[in-house]
């Protein structure tokens, strides 16, 4: 785990509010500020505040808002994904810990061949969470697509990896589609509904509570005529230690990406979370079979944003995401009870990861 820095000593850490420590009374506060002291942020000017809280709709914030001062605080995953958070997934991918990401490319690599005879030619390919799109760029070949949709939440993110991608292959026709998934899918008119071929690839089905992990293949299902398929990516149950390594790196680049979550939200709901004061918090249940990070409060605080404020006691935890790991006979018998037939997989030789393919008929 990664342990930044203490700016103070213990005492210091008691009680924080408004983000001064409480430690100065009132008047050596302010003497403490008009110093300028170094590596404290004096003021709120240092925010963003006004100009990028326009950024979120209403309906948004005060979903984010529930989620902060619900008694077990939570925030939606989707917050990592500001661009310098989809940079650092990216980095994570990179991880010498961090095995999805390389193993499910070792599987793609290895059966391109098996896969595009199971997924079929000429379709348009669908890739949800797109990214720097290099997962899809590497089956290109193999797929040979007629039509590349890019989905993704950072559409600023997409449109320019799209633009690099499109200069080397003219011969597909792009698009890129900047929306939040986690609330469903809807695909605009201007993608064919004919041989639709979904990819979903890095196990990012995992971030789905299982119920709604269903509900969300089933609703891709809806959206295949009888010629369409999903080709998707899924992480296997494995040994905790692997696991908890993925997820709590010693380089701390899955720390700066889950606090990040916090950076994200300070710019888009006006908040003065202080990330010295969070600490990354990322582990393998295995009763429910999925990976939990929290960000944990090393201090008491209180953090404010126009209109209303949170206390977090010492120790107390937001919980940003979930990451469910699967056994693969019971993933495939998910895809089956969402509609989708001959099921076909994929797997590394440890067995770690899977890649699934599944049609309509
Ligand atoms: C993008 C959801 C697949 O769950 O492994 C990586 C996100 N979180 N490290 C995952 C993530 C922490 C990732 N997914």
């Amino acid at each position: 785990m990664m342990q930044a820095k203490q700016p103070e000593g213990r005492a210091a850490l008691l009680h924080k509010k408004n983000g001064v420590r409480k430690l100065f009374a009132p008047a050596s506060r302010r003497a403490f500020q008009d110093q300028g002291h170094p590596g404290r942020r004096s003021t709120d000017e240092s925010r963003p505040r006004a100009t990028e809280a326009a950024r979120i709709s209403a309906g948004e914030r005060d979903a984010l808002i529930a989620g902060l001062i619900a008694p077990s605080a939570r925030l939606s995953s989707k917050y990592f994904y500001d661009s310098l958070g989809s940079r650092l997934f990216e980095a994570i991918t990179r991880l010498p810990e961090y095995y999805p990401t390389r193993t499910e490319a070792a599987i793609f690599a290895r059966h391109a061949g098996e896969i595009a005879q199971a997924a079929g030619t000429g379709s348009t390919l669908i890739d949800l969470g797109a990214g720097n799109c290099e997962k899809a760029r590497a089956l290109f070949g193999a797929l040979r697509p007629a039509q590349y949709v890019a989905v993704d939440i950072s559409a600023d993110y997409l449109r320019e990896a799209l633009a690099c991608l499109q200069h080397r292959h003219p011969e597909i026709a792009m698009t890129a589609i900047g929306v939040d998934m986690s609330a469903g899918l809807s695909l605009p008119p201007s993608v064919p509904a004919g041989k639709r071929l979904f990819f979903y690839p890095g196990s990012s089905i995992g971030n789905f509570m299982p119920e709604e992990a269903e509900d969300f293949l089933a609703g891709l299902r809806q959206q295949c005529d009888e010629d369409g398929g999903l080709l998707i990516g899924v992480d296997l149950v494995k040994d905790k230690s692997i696991i908890d390594a993925a997820y709590d790196d010693t380089l701390g680049v899955t720390a700066a990406f889950n606090l990040n979550a916090l950076s994200h939200v300070n710019a888009l709901l006006g908040s003065d979370f202080d990330l010295r004061d969070w600490r990354h918090c990322g582990f393998f249940d295995p009763e429910l079979s999925r990976v939990e990070m929290h960000v944990e409060t090393r201090l008491e605080v209180d953090v404010t944003w126009p209109g209303g404020a949170r206390h977090f006691e010492a120790g107390e935890r937001i919980h940003t995401e979930n990451s469910y790991k699967y056994r693969l006979e019971d993933f495939s018998l998910m895809l089956q009870r969402a509609g989708f037939r001959n099921v076909r997989s994929w797997t590394d030789q440890r067995n770690w990861f899977a890649v699934c393919h599944a049609s309509i008929r």
